[in-house]
């Protein structure tokens, strides 16, 4: 998990930390610096905002003077962190949310979108282990009723975290299936909804507004894609292209303990706008991972 990031950041600490530094020096550091970083997937767009910044910070550097090298670069590198990371707290307010509509005696929806094979189902049952550790039940909509097996594969792990999984037949409905687990929320005052659909891909149109009905009739708080790390970059354009078509708010992305790149989750919150909040990281229930600046910082900065 984020092994070529990891090398990228130590060697650019590495040389940056030998004194006497030409100007030259440091342009070229930042140059590879930068080529690690597209090579490890990340953006371009963040790959040029990261080395604007580099260039800014390290100028500054020199004309205050580099006194403690190892502790001003790895301040520098948390602010390249803190530039296009999203800011801490995001799960506490996504919990308030929650509780706030549990006082209201509703239950709280969350839509899961994202492409074929990218992690949906299995995220939708880590995220309800998450949840129930964190003392909220919750109920499960089978609302991919397209794809063979799908149903059984959530019913299975829906054994297997203790959820409650509402289903129908294949072919049915999917908002109706969904309008039927938001019923049996209200009536067992179970306070979350999750809500599984099938894969579809940023290309196909009549998918994507099949996805667009489901939202406006189920009216969920919160959607959430979820994206394969292992695809990089295109990771981060169909999370675009789903927010354009679908809307969304908030960022997962799977397989990242496969991916020795990890670009993509240093981009797509910032090239999205939509917070990367969890990420995945293995096929097990337990392997999911609030995603979030500390957790990065301890990754990438070396000690
Ligand atoms: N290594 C690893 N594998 C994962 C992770 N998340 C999901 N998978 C695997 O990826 C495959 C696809 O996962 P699903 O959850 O079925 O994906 P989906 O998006 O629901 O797929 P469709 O319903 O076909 O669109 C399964 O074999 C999962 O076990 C992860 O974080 N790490
Ligand atoms: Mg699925």
């Amino acid at each position: 998990m984020f092994e070529n990031l990891k090398k990228a950041f130590s060697s650019f600490v590495e040389k940056i930390r030998m004194t006497q530094l030409s100007e030259k020096d440091i342009e070229r550091f930042i140059e590879e610096f930068k080529l690690q970083l597209i090579s490890s997937d990340v953006a371009v767009e963040v790959v040029e905002k990261l080395g604007e910044k580099l260039r800014e910070e390290l100028s500054e550097l020199r004309f205050r003077r580099f006194t403690e090298p190892t502790m001003q670069v790895k301040e520098i590198m948390n602010k390249l962190i803190d530039e296009v990371l999203p800011p801490e707290g995001l799960i506490e307010k996504v919990l308030d949310k929650i509780e706030e509509k549990k006082k209201q005696g509703e239950p709280f929806i969350i839509l899961f979108v994202g492409p074929n094979g990218g992690g949906k189902t299995t995220t939708v049952a880590k995220i309800a282990w998450f949840f129930k550790n964190k003392g909220y039940s919750s109920i499960i909509a089978a609302s991919d009723t397209f794809r063979a097996g799908a149903i059984e594969q959530i019913r299975k792990l829906g054994e297997i975290v203790k959820v409650k999984v509402v289903s129908q037949k294949y072919g049915a409905d999917p908002a109706a299936v969904a309008l039927d687990a938001v019923m049996s929320a209200r009536s067992d005052r179970i306070p979350l909804v999750l809500i599984d659909t099938a894969g579809r891909t940023e290309v196909d149109i009549n998918l994507l507004e099949e996805m667009k009905k489901i939202k406006k009739v189920v009216k969920p708080d919160l959607v959430i894609y979820v994206g394969d790390a292992l695809i990089g970059n295109l990771a981060v354009e169909q999370a675009k292209k789903f927010d354009e078509y679908v809307g969304i708010d908030y960022v997962v992305l799977a397989k990242l303990d496969a991916d020795a790149k990890g670009g993509a989750a240093i981009s797509i919150s910032y090239i999205t706008g939509k917070p990367l909040l969890f990420i995945g990281i293995g096929q097990g229930i337990g392997d999911i991972q609030l995603f979030n600046k500390k957790l990065i910082k301890q990754i990438l900065i070396p000690n």
